[in-house]
């Protein structure tokens, strides 16, 4: 049986996971936006390269959750991207109206959806669609945390001329400036990165300088866009983990998901190693962190929660 799988935001991110998803035939895609030329002209314009890429999947576009019904996974684009001497918080209480509705649209459709959040502010909005649409928190969860790692490893692969493959790491924590590298965590062909700074093969200012440059990964892309945001990696990411939940690949994977009680926190939504199955986050994965990574974990968790309370001002029914 085909999977179905719904992208809601037919935007920079939602046509590329179309596009991304049709080649790899994860399943039949429903393109949903608010502007349907745009989610009907993207589905029909991907599966016209069908015969030239040869996958057999179904694209369609459209504005009525009606046709979204039953998706096995969900993922959901849908917002305003910030503009110039637009504030987090402006963003933020726009971005919160639209999923909510988003969530009214997907729970009477897809209640069994896994269902996987890009929209900006990413950790608070994953946040409000599990609550707003009451959905299981393990079939709710954040791509930020596979986008970041993977600006990260993309940076020192070319610092150390090493292919990414041959790299690994975690950025974890809020998808924003206080999001943290786990260096205890990096290894590059299989040695810890603390080593390859003893050898002298990577100075600890410029290794500092590549997590400094991660933290600001998103705005980069914008300053040279100038119109929109980074789409090409962030719909990588997040094909990443609908794969995962499909073909119950249980990959470790670094996501914002909900936690009630690991790494010290409860009741809220951060970027932490979890376990993608057909369950869902099957399982969230505790590593043992530093001193110095605990510190500045629970300094992004604070930042996160900040935001939250910025949210819950603006909208009670989140408390
Ligand atoms: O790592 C991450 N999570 C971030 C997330 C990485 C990059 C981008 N990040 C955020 O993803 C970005 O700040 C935005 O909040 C979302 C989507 O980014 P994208 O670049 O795809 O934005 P677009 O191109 O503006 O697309 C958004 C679409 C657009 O076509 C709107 O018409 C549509 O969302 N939209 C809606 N669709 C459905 N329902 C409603 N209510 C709606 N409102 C707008």
């Amino acid at each position: 049986m085909k999977k179905k799988i719904t992208l809601i935001g037919a935007g920079q991110i939602g046509g590329t996971l179309a596009h991304l998803i049709a080649l790899k035939e994860l399943g039949d895609v429903v393109l949903f936006d608010v502007a349907p030329g745009i989610a009907k002209g993207k589905a029909l314009d991907i599966a016209q390269s069908s015969p030239v890429n040869g996958f057999n999947v179904n694209l369609s576009g459209t504005n009525e959750y009606e046709d979204t019904k039953n998706s096995d996974v969900i993922i959901i684009t849908a917002g305003v991207p910030r503009k110039p001497g637009m504030t987090r918080d402006d963003l933020l209480e726009i971005n919160l109206k639209i999923i909510k509705q988003v969530a009214e649209g997907i729970k009477k459709t897809s209640p069994n959806a896994f269902v996987i959040c890009i929209t900006n502010p990413l950790d608070i909005i994953v946040m409000a669609l599990q609550k707003y649409s009451g959905f299981p928190k393990n079939k709710v969860v954040g791509m930020a945390g596979i986008l970041d790692s993977s600006r990260f490893i993309y940076f020192l692969s070319q610092e150390l001329n090493i292919p990414p493959k041959k790299i690994r790491s975690l950025v974890l924590g809020g998808h924003g400036d206080s999001m943290v590298a786990i260096l205890g965590s990096t290894e590059i062909e299989g040695k810890k990165i603390d080593e390859l700074v003893k050898e002298g093969r990577i100075k600890k200012e410029r290794l500092n300088e590549i997590v400094e440059r991660t933290k600001k990964g998103g705005a980069e892309i914008v300053k040279y866009l100038e119109k929109g945001s980074a789409f090409y990696a962030p719909a990588a990411s997040g094909v990443e983990m609908a794969e995962s939940y499909l073909k119950d690949l249980k990959k470790e994977l670094p996501c914002a998901a909900y936690l009630n009680g690991e790494y010290g926190f409860k009741e809220i939504y951060a970027g932490v190693p979890v376990v993608i199955g057909s369950k869902g986050v099957e399982k969230i994965i505790e590593l043992n962190l530093n001193e110095e990574e605990k510190k500045n974990f629970a300094k992004s968790i604070k930042s996160v929660q900040n935001l939250l309370d910025s949210a819950k001002k603006i909208d009670p029914s989140l408390i």
